[in-house]
């Protein structure tokens, strides 16, 4: 399958994040990138597609604050990687302030998103990978792979978060849509739900969102991801929520999916986006699901059994010694 990754997308290498308490070394970090390489061979490099893409999905001042952020924090003296410390409560007035402390705030749900110097110029890339991989499909490869990473699903439009900073897989929807595609699916099968990008298309009646996820009951990102939520106005029943408690191997995941994948062929899609984490893996060392390696190959049949031109776009995945030979058996079954 052709796969689509840039070299620059290493220049995004945050030291530490925040997790349950301490500052531990980054989990989201380039050596993934290296583990799956090695398992697939070389990728193609994306073509550049410039911002316009970007910003169908991201507005400008977002963009610029992902651009600015790091410059303006070393400018302050700080050390080490930007980080939020103060976050507006939902409902506070909307104050537009200039300090970068302030916006890293604003611009962000959680503290697990650090920018550091190529935290941009890695996110960037990212994205135009998988612009490179739509390219592919909807010149018409049955399925191409875009070795994103950063991820993206758990960024909104203008927020960061969860180790996100730019919506790979919903800018190229979006896209799609815009190339002329009228209906797209999003199934997003990593370990944590897709809030970013769930809260993207919220209101659309021509995205779909299908998850399968760790109950936020239990695991991050708490907030998003429940049963209950299904979509907004135009979006009404375009957005559906399959959550799944600790512990869940294949055949409780199958049947899940199987769910997922009659309501997308309900939805009479003419491409599909899959968001896949390989975080489902049972030695995944910051998620709880008992998936094994050899699982993603018939997972990913039956997704191919929909008959549909499908981007697969990387989000998490952090077992790293066993990260490539599970994106290699997820991309077999494609
Ligand atoms: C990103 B993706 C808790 C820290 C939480 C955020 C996890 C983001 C996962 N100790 N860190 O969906 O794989
Ligand atoms: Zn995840």
């Amino acid at each position: 399958m052709r796969t689509f990754h840039s070299p620059l997308q290493r220049r995004h290498a945050p030291e530490k994040e925040l997790h349950n308490g301490a500052f531990v070394p980054f989990a989201e970090h380039p050596g993934r990138i290296d583990a799956i390489l090695e398992a697939l061979g070389p990728a193609e490099a994306p073509r550049d597609h410039g911002e316009e893409p970007i910003l169908r999905i991201h507005p400008r001042a977002y963009v610029d604050f992902l651009k600015s952020a790091f410059g303006e924090w070393r400018a302050a003296g700080r050390p080490g990687d930007a980080g939020a410390y103060v976050w507006p409560v939902v409902g506070r007035r909307p104050l537009t302030l200039d300090r970068v402390d302030a916006r890293l705030g604003q611009y962000s749900y959680d503290a697990s998103t650090p920018i550091a110097e190529g935290t941009w110029e890695g996110s960037y890339w990212s994205v135009q990978s998988a612009l490179s991989g739509l390219d592919a499909v909807l010149g018409g490869e049955a399925a191409a792979f875009a070795l994103c990473r950063p991820p993206g699903h758990h960024a909104g439009a203008d927020y960061m978060g969860g180790y996100c900073y730019l919506n790979a897989a919903a800018v190229a929807a979006e896209v799609a849509i815009a190339a002329g595609r009228r209906r797209v699916a999003i199934l997003d099968i990593d370990y944590h739900h897709g809030n970013g990008t769930q809260d993207i298309f919220l209101d659309r009646g021509d995205v779909f969102f299908a998850s399968i996820h760790a109950d936020p009951k239990t695991d991050y990102p708490f907030y998003w991801g429940h049963a209950d939520e299904r979509g907004i106005g135009a979006g009404e029943g375009a957005t559906l929520n399959l959550p799944l408690p600790r512990g869940t191997a294949f055949p409780a995941f199958e049947t899940a999916l199987e769910r997922a994948l009659t309501a997308i062929a309900g939805f009479d899609a003419e491409l599909l986006v899959c968001s896949f984490g390989a975080d489902t893996f049972v030695g995944d060392p910051i998620s709880f699901f008992a998936l094994e390696t050899a699982d993603y190959a018939p997972i990913a049949r039956r997704i191919a059994g929909l008959g549909l031109p499908t981007l697969v776009v990387m989000e998490g995945g952090y077992a790293v010694e066993a990260l490539g030979a599970n994106v290699r058996s997820v991309l077999s079954g494609f």
